[in-house]
């Protein structure tokens, strides 16, 4: 867009008039974010009518991507980008005396997420904007997030994350268009003409309202929709009758009841209260979701028949699977069609991204709580679940009970999710190639096996604007210096700095970046915590959910041993190291959540331990999310991707590392085999078990890590610490985490795969040293880096899911 500078100097002045009631002078800093993100979104509200209008007439398809989680980050530095106006902004405000980055960082970042699935999302969300796809996201508007969490006496806290305390700038509330969403009572069945007839009775209505966010293409006057639903009560917002007695907690117990539906993601489902909710919230965002594209379908005035001929659904993991059973409940019961077409319309409309192998995260619903809560859709589950069974039958296993139930949706009062979703579906997709594969040929096995053109491909992906340009500025102009700005609409060529890569007066400038951005965060660092960290040390950095397959345990293991090394010889030459976690636990994750406390224990002995020179430091920084990412990213030297090899389904935080010039240590899980491909083996380190001794040790049990532990004595010692008194806490603090080591065999192969592990970090020690090599490596990883943007991704899913390109 075009704005010069004279005229927004007055546009922001007028307003903070009309929005805040102020002038500059009484402005406080809130004011001036509210401003400021008011005039960016009237700028935005142009293009965003344009776009709706040009889809309405152009007669594309259009592709709802549904997804419980969207972590889409602070949006008004990304805003200012995609509208091209950044600059011109940052000199205005500059001229009234006032820094756009002090403005940017008040906003408040919506917590709708929790790892790398809800980022996908959002990086989903800006290609398909960026690349004009019709594209929306359909979410929820939780009132408080996923939870803050704040570090105390070394242990995880969780709190309410109020993100919606004052109010969020961008999103336009519409209450016109909500939708009513009907739970439990009971379903009758009537027939009329020769048909059946299901009228849902004695339900419970809840309202789906929506809150739109525009997603803004970069520099290409197109925007999307994100849209998040959130829970009100129908009609009665409290009881008056309660009221009036003075009973006030029971006179608005519905409404609380009913709202209680936005207010978290994921909910602690450890009890049936929680796994209520749970369910209740993907119902209400599927079914508030497919009601108002069928409605808006209906306007453009096509036939339903035609539907997933100009609508495709993707379902980002199982959560949003009920998307199936609801589409053919709105046909059948409410526009009147027959069973078969129905199904039809469904199969085709639908596809299903499966983002882990992890038993625990493959979803299950009781029987009865979703015949109590959803008793239609209960029917019509049954019924995909009959004929598919039948389908089996009269096919391939005829006669063959155990593999019929095992596939069955429905088996042992359970329903499986990502049973429904691959029946219901045409499209199946795994994250990155090995995970695609272990889909194929071990957990889905079966189902490849009758539907093998269901089965692909689509290694994930990351949006290189938010990643680079974004968040490491200093970086995306020194490329754009060397090889022009063409890298930033075609993130390929960033294959072009392989010409430089030897080039000492490049590889000093990118020296030079790589010490501002650690300095900078150093500087975070000290602020908030009161450590000093050494910018010339190795930055050595974990971020991702805390969880067993991801190993932080092995990370730490590793600088236990250094210290333990440091101890004996205080002289060893270590080259100084930052090992810098952060990461958020699920709440009722017992061992994670010990693994936090252990971090935190062992910094605080080896940060105060003046014995070993300051040659380590651990820190961990609390409250992970995008906004930390994003300072993160940049100043890592070194990028800790070291899950157990097939656990990993693809990863996402290993590209935006590699993108900002860090060097990855790493398993060859997910997507690092992919990364490893590109850059070649002398730029990666590589270590560990590989995915066919992986499954070889669980296939035979041939794994036992007591022998490793008496073998290697390293690693005694280093166990032993966690139970004898060396950390600062009582004896038995990480007992969990040593018996989930010794006598549970070690599940993800912690033990097994240390020795390597060290042996790759002492590698990683040498080549650090080596400045120029090391810098050389750092310039293939970026540049490599832009075949692993999501636009990419997402034309191969518009392309050969969607069929929208
Ligand atoms: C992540 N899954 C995968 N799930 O772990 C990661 O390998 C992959 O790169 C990414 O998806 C994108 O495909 C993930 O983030 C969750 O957060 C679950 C949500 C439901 C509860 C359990 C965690």
């Amino acid at each position: 867009m075009r704005v010069n500078k004279d005229q927004f100097i007055e546009d922001f002045v007028n307003k903070l008039v009309s929005k805040r009631g102020k002038k500059i002078k009484e402005a406080n800093l809130l004011d001036k974010y509210y401003a400021l993100a008011s005039l960016t979104r009237d700028y935005i509200a142009e293009y965003w009518v344009n776009t709706n209008e040009r889809y309405l007439k152009d007669n594309k398809k259009q592709i709802y991507y549904f997804s419980m989680e969207f972590l889409i980050g602070k949006l008004l530095i990304s805003n200012l980008m995609s509208l091209g106006i950044k600059e011109v902004c940052e000199d205005g405000l500059k001229d009234l005396g006032l820094d756009l980055n002090e403005i940017a960082e008040i906003e408040k970042e919506p917590g709708l997420g929790n790892g790398g699935l809800g980022r996908l999302a959002a990086c989903f969300s800006d290609s398909m904007a960026t690349l004009g796809i019709p594209g929306y996201g359909v979410g929820i508007r939780y009132k408080y997030g996923l939870f803050q969490q704040k570090i105390m006496e070394g242990y995880q806290e969780e709190f309410p994350d109020q993100w919606l305390k004052y109010e969020n700038a961008w999103e336009i509330k519409r209450p016109s268009e909500s939708v009513e969403v009907k739970f439990g009572g009971n379903v009758i069945i009537t027939q009329k003409d020769n048909r059946l007839k299901f009228v849902h009775e004695n339900y419970e209505s809840i309202l789906a309202v929506p809150y739109d966010i525009p997603i803004v293409g970069y520099k290409n006057n197109i925007v999307n929709t994100l849209r998040l639903l959130s829970a009100e009560v129908m009609d009665k917002e409290f009881d008056y009758y309660h009221f009036n007695k003075g009973e006030y907690t029971k006179a608005f117990e519905d409404k609380y009841n009913t709202e209680a539906i936005s207010y978290v993601l994921y909910p602690d489902d450890s009890y049936e209260k929680g796994k209520i909710l749970r369910l209740k919230q993907e119902y209400f965002l599927v079914s508030s979701g497919v009601q108002s594209i069928v409605e808006s379908f209906k306007k453009s005035g096509k036939h339903l028949k035609e539907f997933y001929k100009y609508v495709s659904i993707h379902i980002n993991d199982t959560h949003p699977a009920l998307a199936i059973p609801e589409l053919i409940r709105i046909l059948i019961d409410e526009e009147g069609f027959g069973w078969d077409e129905a199904w039809k319309i469904t199969k085709h409309t639908i596809s299903y991204t499966n983002h882990t192998i992890m038993a625990e995260a493959l979803e299950k619903w009781n029987v009865d709580m979703i015949k109590k809560f959803l008793p239609r859709i209960f029917m019509i589950i049954e019924e995909i679940n009959e004929r598919f069974c039948k389908e089996l039958w009269n096919t391939k296993y005829n006669g063959d009970f155990d593999k019929i139930s095992e596939m069955a949706i429905i088996a042992d009062n359970q329903i499986k999710m990502a049973h429904l979703a691959i029946v219901g579906s045409h499209s199946i997709n795994g994250v990155a190639k090995l995970h695609t594969e272990i889909l194929k040929r071990k957990e889905l096995k079966e189902f490849y096996n009758i539907y093998p053109e269901k089965f692909n491909n689509k290694t994930n992906g990351i949006s290189h604007r938010r990643w680079l340009l974004k968040c490491n500025p200093k970086l995306a102009s020194v490329i754009s210096e060397y090889i022009g700005p063409s890298w930033i609409d075609s993130p390929e060529s960033l294959m072009n700095l392989l010409e430089f890569k030897k080039d000492p007066c490049f590889k000093e400038k990118i020296y030079k970046i790589k010490q501002y951005n650690k300095n900078k965060f150093a500087n975070m660092v000290k602020e908030k915590y009161s450590i000093e960290i050494n910018p010339n040390s190795i930055f050595d950095i974990q971020a991702k959910r805390i969880h067993e397959y991801k190993r932080q345990v092995l990370n730490v293991f590793h600088i236990m041993h250094l210290y333990n090394k440091l101890l004996e010889n205080p002289n060893l030459d270590i080259y100084p190291r930052t090992f810098i976690f952060a990461g958020k636990a699920a709440p009722g994750y017992y061992i994670a959540k010990e693994t936090i406390k252990l971090i935190n224990s062992l910094g605080k002995k080896i940060n105060n331990d003046y014995r070993i020179k300051d040659k380590l430091k651990v820190l961990f920084i609390e409250d992970y999310n995008i906004t930390l990412a994003e300072l993160l990213m940049p100043a890592a030297d070194v990028s800790e991707q070291i899950s157990t090899t097939t656990k990993e389904a693809s990863g996402t935080g290993n590209m935006k590392f590699m993108m900002n010039g860090a060097i990855t240590i790493a398993t060859l899980d997910g997507a690092n085999i992919e990364i490893a491909n590109e850059v070649g083996e002398d730029n990666i380190i590589i270590f560990g078990l590989k995915a066919k001794e992986v499954l070889e040790i669980y296939k035979n049990n041939t794994h036992n890590s007591i022998d490793i532990y008496n073998e290697d004595i390293r690693l005694k010692t280093v166990m032993d610490e966690l139970i004898n008194g060396f950390l600062p806490v009582s004896m038995d603090e990480f007992k969990g985490i040593y018996d989930s080591l010794l006598k549970d065999n070690d599940k993800y192969l912690v033990l097994k795969d240390f020795c390597d592990y060290v042996r790759a970090q002492e590698k990683i020690d040498k080549l650090y040293r080596n400045k120029s090599k090391w810098l050389e490596m750092s310039v293939t990883n970026i540049a490599y880096s832009g075949k692993f943007s999501s636009d990419k991704t997402i034309e191969e899913y518009a392309k050969e899911i969607w069929g929208a390109l």
